[in-house]
């Protein structure tokens, strides 16, 4: 065995919206979904993370209730079904609160509880929190993304809201940062969030780090490539973030992930 620290997790994504970037109309069903998400596991998801609202640039809001019809069978059928970790991919309070009542156990939200009540919401749950960087929000965050210094910036802000969610009553054990790749970012503020990585760990609480299919892995691929595309490319990066400390990796690919850590694992 290796004395290296432990692999990181691997978070499944599964989109329950109609309008997705990369598997968009395709899981939801909820049928469709229970099956996506116990194709995961089996690959080797630790956490599956479920979303109902898309957040891909450009993209607008869904109504409460809209999500909520998403997401809440989704929830409570891979519940009822895996013993992986069930995440839920939400700002809205409402939807953290009903998802955590039907079996989530973490709440991944872009928008780090800064809406109205999130964060009592979340206090009021056992569940992780993932706190995620974005500058302004997805309608138009990426027109023109401006920052002096965006490592400093983003670790700031990643260290204010952990002040707020431990203010609030939520432990400082469950909460997980994560700098954001592709939210009010461009190229070159990715890349040199990516290269610093190890700056960005506040407190020594765990980073997530996404970045599979994202527009970051096609535009170093050559433009144009579509996501579906981008999965080698993907699993090189989530390698390197692996090696960089990241504790749980977002991805659409588990199984070709889940290899190149077992294979990182090994020769590291
Ligand atoms: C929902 N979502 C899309 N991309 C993401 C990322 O990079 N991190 C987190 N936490 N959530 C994301």
């Amino acid at each position: 065995m290796s004395h290296h620290a432990a692999l990181p997790q691997i978070m499944g994504i599964l989109n329950v919206t109609p309008d997705s970037f990369s598997d968009g109309g395709r899981f939801l069903a909820p049928r469709q979904a229970i099956e996506r998400a116990l194709a995961m596991v089996e690959e080797g998801a630790d956490i599956i993370d479920v979303g109902g609202e898309s957040t891909r640039p450009g993209a607008a809001g869904v109504s409460l209730q809209e999500e909520l019809d998403r997401v809440i069978p989704v929830v409570e059928a891979i519940a009822a079904r895996v013993d992986a970790l069930i995440s839920v991919d939400t700002s809205k309070p409402e939807v953290m609160r009903e998802a955590c009542a039907a079996g989530a156990g973490m709440i991944n939200d872009v928008f780090a509880l800064q809406a109205p009540g999130a964060l009592a919401v979340a206090a009021g749950t056992k569940a992780r929190v993932c706190l995620m960087h974005m500058q302004g929000e997805p309608r138009g965050m990426q027109v023109d993304p401006r920052y002096d210094d965006v490592v400093a910036e983003v670790r700031n802000f990643l260290a204010a809201r952990v002040a707020a969610c431990l203010e609030a009553g939520i432990p400082r054990d469950h909460l997980v940062l994560d700098p954001g790749f592709g939210f009010g970012k461009t190229h070159e503020h990715n890349l040199a969030l990516f290269r610093q990585l190890p700056a960005l760990v506040v407190d020594g609480l765990p980073l997530l780090v996404g970045v599979s299919r994202k527009s970051m892995i096609g535009k170093m691929l050559g433009d144009d490539r579509p996501p579906r595309e981008r999965i080698t490319g993907s699993v090189a990066a989530a390698l390197l973030a692996a090696q960089r400390g990241a504790r749980i990796l977002r991805v659409h690919d588990v199984g070709a992930t889940r290899d190149a850590l077992r294979v990182l694992a090994a020769l590291a």
